[in-house]
Parts: structure tokens; sequence; C-alpha cells
């Protein structure tokens, strides 16, 4: 049921607008409340905070049809639910989490997740944002960047060093509107244009006390965070890799070039059962990791595998979809070319491909090469 509302939603609400928030490179501020309304905000997490309180497996099968349609939507989606309504939820306070939680599950809030910044993006642990105890709480210096949401958000999860806490990495909850906040737009982007995507300029933010997520000190804590969209991802790209299948195929079968189909050739069949084979594979891998997560088995290894492997297996199926469009391939009248540009910030984002290789080397072998 929860795939099926997510379907027809992204079918009947996202795929007709999607053409044009690329093209524009517009990001809907609308699309928080209408995914709100359908309980598509933070699903795993409880109804007590207006969520719908469902499991692992369904917040990936929602990943996989909002992303069907378009990568930026997904991105939207899962900054919303497990960048930002994750860490409230597991490391805010009762009050932080009756404040926000339910208007973030509304979308009458739109939250961003502030991690990278200019000088610290696969190694988040050189970051340079601090919080510096004051009396009535705490001033935040610092910028983030390629933040996705922040342009129209109105909470800023964001991670600073924290002079109080032996310089700890700490989570801080900033509103919109406070002085010294800003959240410029980066212009320009060739990928994920339908999600806007921002810096997070902190020029001596003071907040008080209650900012501060009190529940988790250290890297650990974004991380936590982390393995939850990451895993998300790997649902994701395997909507859009299916979506360029399944276009890729009405082309082929439809097109005929020396007197027959397309798809009747062999070296097309052959690249229909490799794309296939992976993404059955793919989403087999996400589905046992959901359901690991679901019993609370699951290992940060396993989300590195299926993130890297979805993440790259996707690009490579989007690119030969565009290959086998011929020169239609490159219009946007067909979406495999959006997808194909979408899935190399879906390889990069959330831990770039050899990064996770390197998390995944370093179980196996207990080395850490980086
Ligand atoms: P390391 O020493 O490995 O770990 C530091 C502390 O964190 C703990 N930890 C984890 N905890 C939970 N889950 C995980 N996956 C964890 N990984 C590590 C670890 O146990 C340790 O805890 P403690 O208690 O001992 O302090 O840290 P490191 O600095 O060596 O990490 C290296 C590396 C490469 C693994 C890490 O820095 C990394 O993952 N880099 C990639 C950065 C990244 O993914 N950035 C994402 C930014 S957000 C984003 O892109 C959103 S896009 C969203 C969208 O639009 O959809
Ligand atoms: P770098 O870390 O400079 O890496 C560049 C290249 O070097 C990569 O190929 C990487 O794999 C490689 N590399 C790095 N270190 C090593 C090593 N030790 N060995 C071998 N190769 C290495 N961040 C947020 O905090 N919040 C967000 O909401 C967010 N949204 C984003 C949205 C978009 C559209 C994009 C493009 C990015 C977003 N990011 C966000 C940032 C994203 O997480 C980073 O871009 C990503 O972590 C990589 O960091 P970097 O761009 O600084 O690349």
């Amino acid at each position: 049921m929860i795939r099926d509302t997510a379907e027809d939603y992204a079918q009947a609400r996202l795929a007709p607008r999607v053409v044009d928030a690329f093209a524009q490179e517009r990001a809907d501020p609308e699309i928080f409340r209408e995914m709100g309304a359908l309980g598509l905000l933070g699903v795993t997490l409880p109804a007590a905070y207006g969520c719908a309180e469902a499991s692992y497996v369904a917040y990936g099968l929602v990943a996989r049809e909002v992303e069907r349609v378009d990568s930026g939507y997904r991105s939207m989606m899962s900054v919303q639910s497990s960048l930002v309504m994750y860490p409230i939820f597991a490391y805010g306070s009762e009050a932080q989490k009756e404040r926000y939680l339910p208007k973030l599950a509304s979308g009458e809030l739109i939250g961003c997740f502030g991690l990278t910044e200019p000088d610290a993006g696969s190694d988040p642990s050189a970051m340079l944002t601090l919080a510096k105890k004051t009396d009535a709480g705490y001033r935040l210096s610092g910028v983030k960047t390629w933040i996705t949401n922040a342009p129209i958000a109105d909470l800023f999860v964001v991670w600073a060093r924290s002079d109080a806490h032996d310089g700890a990495i700490r989570g801080f909850v900033l509103e919109k509107g406070l002085s010294g906040l800003s959240a410029p737009k980066i212009e320009g982007k060739l990928s994920l244009r339908a999600s806007v995507t921002g810096e997070i300029v902190m020029d001596g933010v003071e907040v008080g006390e209650d900012a501060l997520l009190p529940g988790i000190s250290g890297l650990k804590g974004p991380f936590g965070c982390l393995n939850r969209a990451r895993y998300g991802i790997s649902w994701g790209a395997m909507g859009a890799a299916e979506n360029c299948l399944a276009v890729a195929r009405t082309y082929t079968l439809d097109r005929k070039q020396f007197g027959r189909p397309l798809a009747a050739n062999q070296l097309m069949q052959k690249k229909f059962a490799d794309m296939e084979t992976e993404i059955a594979l793919g989403l087999q891998a996400s589905l046992r990791v959901g359901r690991l997560f679901d019993e609370g088995r699951v290992a940060p290894e396993m989300i590195s595998i299926v993130k890297r492997n979805n993440a790259g297996k996707a690009l490579d199926i989007a690119r030969t979809a565009r290959d086998m469009l011929g020169g239609a391939g490159i219009s946007q009248d067909f979406p495999v070319m959006r997808h194909m540009l979408n899935l190399e910030t879906v390889n990069t984002y959330e831990g770039a491909h050899d990064i996770h290789a390197l998390i995944i080397g370093r179980g196996v072998t207990g080395l850490s090469a980086f």
C-alpha cells in the first residue's frame, strides 16, 4: 500500500512537472506539503510525532518510486526524512522533537543538513565550523557548502566543533531568520536541477543551549543519519535505473533500423540482460539490508555495499540507455539523459563511490586507507 501510494503520487504529481523543473532549475517547496499530506516524510518515525511508523523496507520503496521520476525529488525527501527528522528524533530533546517533528512530517517546515564544507567533503573530520560557548548558549561561525534544500529551508541541522565539549563535533538545530545566518543558492548545476542546493553561511550566529542536539557527540552523530540516507539512495538509484530500462525497451521495440526493431538485435538484448541483472541483484540486496535494518542487525559496511553498487550500476545503466536511444537519447523528451546527469551526483554525494570502496576495504582488511 505504501509503495502504491508513493507510485501514484510520483507518477500523477511529480512526473508532469519534472521536465520544466529540471530545465528551469526550479525546486517547488509545495512538494514537501504534498508528500507530507500522504505520510511520505519520515516514514520510519513514530506516529506520536505525526509519522507513518513504517519499516525501513517501506522507506526504501518510497525512495524507489520517487527517484523513478527524478533523483532531485528523492533528494528533497531523503534529506528531510533521514538527515533532518532522524537526528532530531534520535538525538534531540523531547522539547525539540515536539517542536519540530510534526511540522517536518507534514511538510510545513523544510529542513536541510549541513556537514560538508569547502575544505571538508569526503573528510568531514576536517571541518572548521566552530560553536563557541557563550553565557546564553553558543555562537556558530563557519560555512557549509553543497547543501540540499538550504535556500528554501526553515530548519538547519548543522554539525560544528564545540569548544565547550573538548572540540567534539556536535549537532545544532538553527531556525531560519537568525541574525548572521544565510543560505545562498549555488547556481549553474548540470545535475539534480529539480532540487535546490546552497551554502549555509554562519557569521557569528547566536543560539541558546536549546539549539544543541543533546543526545550525541562525535562524528557518529552525522554518520548515524547518513546510514539511513545512503540506504534510501540504494533503492532510489535502482528506481532511476528501472525507468531508464523501461524507456530504452519501449524505444527500441518501436524504432526500426535495417528493417527490424532495434530490440531484435543481439547487442541490444545483451545490454538489456546486463541491465535487468544488475537491477534485480541491486533491489534484492537493498531489500535484504532493509530487513536487517528493521531487525536492528545492519552494519555500516552493508550500507556502503548497496549505496556504492546501486548508484554506480544505475549510472552505468543510464549511460547505456542513453546510447540505445541514439540521438533521441539527448533530448529532454526522454528522461534518460536527465537520470544520467542526476546519477553523477548520486554517485558522489553521501560518500563518493571510491570512499565507500575504502569503507568496505577497511571492513575486509581491518586497515584504514584514509
Ligand atoms: P571514523 O574514525 O571511521 O569514525 C568516527 C566515528 O564515527 C563512527 N562511525 C559510524 N557510526 C555510525 N555509522 C557509521 N556509518 C559510522 N562510520 C563511522 C565511528 O565508530 C567513530 O565513532 P567513535 O565513537 O569511535 O568516535 O571516521 P573517519 O573520519 O576516519 O571517517 C572516514 C570516512 C571516509 C568513513 C567518512 O569520513 C565518510 O563517510 N566520508 C564521506 C562523507 C559523506 O558521506 N558526506 C555526506 C555529506 S551529506 C550529503 O551528501 C547529503 S546529500 C543528500 C541528498 O541530497 O540526498
Ligand atoms: P572530495 O572529497 O574533494 O573528493 C573528490 C574526489 O576525490 C572524489 O572522487 C573522491 O572519491 C576522491 N577521494 C577523496 N578522498 C580520497 C581518498 N582518500 N582516496 C581516494 N580517493 C579519494 N553535503 C551535505 O553535508 N549536505 C547535503 O545536503 C549535501 N547535498 C549535496 C547535493 C549535491 C547536488 C552535491 C553535488 C553534493 C552534496 N553534498 C551535501 C556534498 C557531498 O556529500 C560531497 O560533495 C561529497 O561528500 C564529496 O565531497 P567533495 O565534493 O568535497 O569531494
